[in-house]
């Protein structure tokens, strides 16, 4: 049986270049960076071709600080809490403004703010499933001491307006985070050229190593840090930094936002997923969450009326395809997803969302296999449903 990853928004496999050039750094180049001693001197040059990388990548002013972190839930905690700290403990601000449809690490940091006494605003999406700039225009206070809105959603893949939201906040004068973590590699994510002052990222989700992270922090807006120790990254990130891990998210960062890259995400995996979703549409009663719009090329959420969104995930792992109901860092409840939910999805609909996710590695063989597989399950398990009756539609496509 052929086996078809297309999970890749939950994470991407590393790809063998980065693995090459991580190597020597786990066993033949190991010292400490921070040491005096030649062991630790061998690292330096690596490293600092490495931060380019992610310099070049997103497009950074060599002024500003980019953080190497353990994830982007490490990187987005670190602004969430620092803006607490700074802007409101110890400030005169008290509201953040985010969104309904952000990732767990950011809701679950909000919501902890928000037991700590601060004011949060979490917009909703428009019927496209797009956060509004004028929805966060019109949210902003005096108070407002942060915009925390994420780039691309990873379970719609639906791409936000940052460019508007960044000018918004510009103007404001308030500072501005994004979760660019299903941005990199999937578009061009320019920090400056969007006036973002903070944002996050995690290898793992652009062919780099898993366990490392890194936070764009634009100059002049450093925060108090989330882990005080050494003298790391200047003070603003304590802890011995997992170098191989560093220089494996540098080159993956190289390789992945390389104009050539972007184009092959732009065109070959673009095609793959939309012939994959065009054939999965071809079922009755399927559509497309928030539709087709504004979105990565490399994602789609379908809901499969009469199909639980876990029936239909381990149908397909029997079948040796990996995909998602959204999030798996929200699948351990069978909660309804918060992101069908926030489209105002009714609740059948809502529990009947599968994410298909893909990567430069997938290949056509593998998209036609998982083609017949899913429509097959599709067929299985309507049958077994007992919410699901076929109508006149389903028996005209001759199924
Ligand atoms: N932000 C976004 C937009 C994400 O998609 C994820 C992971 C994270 C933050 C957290 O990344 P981490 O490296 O700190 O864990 N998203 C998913 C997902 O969609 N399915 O599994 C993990």
């Amino acid at each position: 049986m052929m086996e078809v990853y297309l999970d890749n928004n939950a994470t991407t496999k590393v790809d063998p270049i980065v693995y090459e050039e991580m190597k020597p750094f786990l066993t033949d180049v190991y010292g400490n960076p921070n040491s005096l001693h030649k062991f630790g001197a061998g690292t330096h040059k690596k490293m600092a071709e490495a931060l380019d990388y992610l310099y070049e990548g997103i497009n950074a002013n060599d002024a500003d600080d980019i953080i190497i972190t353990a994830n982007a839930t490490e990187s987005i905690n670190t602004v969430l809490k620092g803006i607490w700290i700074d802007k409101i403990l110890y400030g005169d601000k008290k509201h953040i403004i985010t969104s309904e449809v952000e990732h767990p690490a950011t809701t679950a940091a909000c919501r902890f703010l928000e037991s700590q006494g601060v004011a949060v605003t979490y917009l909703g999406v428009n019927e496209e499933g797009i956060v509004e700039a004028q929805s966060v225009k019109d949210a902003i206070k005096d108070e407002t001491a942060l915009v925390s809105i994420m780039w691309a959603n990873n379970e719609t893949g639906k791409i936000f307006p940052i460019a508007e939201i960044g000018a918004i906040c510009k103007e404001a004068g308030v500072p501005f985070h994004t979760d660019g973590t299903q941005a990199i590699g999937k578009f061009k994510a320019d920090v400056q050229a969007c006036n973002v002052d903070y944002m996050s990222f995690s290898a793992h989700k652009f062919h780099g190593p898993k366990g490392v992270g890194g936070l764009y922090v634009r100059k002049g807006y450093q925060l108090t840090p989330l882990l005080h120790g050494g003298e790391q990254m200047g003070g603003l990130r304590a802890g011995t930094v997992d170098v191989a891990s560093m220089i494996g998210m540098g080159f993956a960062m190289k390789l992945a936002t390389s104009p050539m890259a972007l184009a092959y995400e732009e065109n070959h995996v673009k095609k793959l997923r939309d012939k994959l979703e065009a054939a999965i549409l071809e079922m009755p009663e399927t559509i497309v969450i928030g539709g087709t719009s504004n979105r990565t090329p490399n994602t789609t959420l379908i809901s499969i009326r009469g199909v639980e969104g876990e029936s239909m995930l381990w149908d397909l792992n029997q079948n040796t395809i990996g995909a998602s109901t959204g999030s798996a860092c929200a699948s351990e409840d069978l909660e309804a997803n918060p992101v069908m939910n926030a489209f105002g999805s009714d609740s059948e609909l809502a529990h009947t969302g599968v994410r298909f996710s893909l990567s430069r590695f997938n290949t056509e063989e593998e998209i036609d296999y998982a083609i017949v597989e899913i429509k097959k399950a599709i067929i299985r398990l309507r049958n077994l449903s007992s919410s699901y009756a076929y109508t006149p539609a389903s028996h005209a496509s001759g199924l």
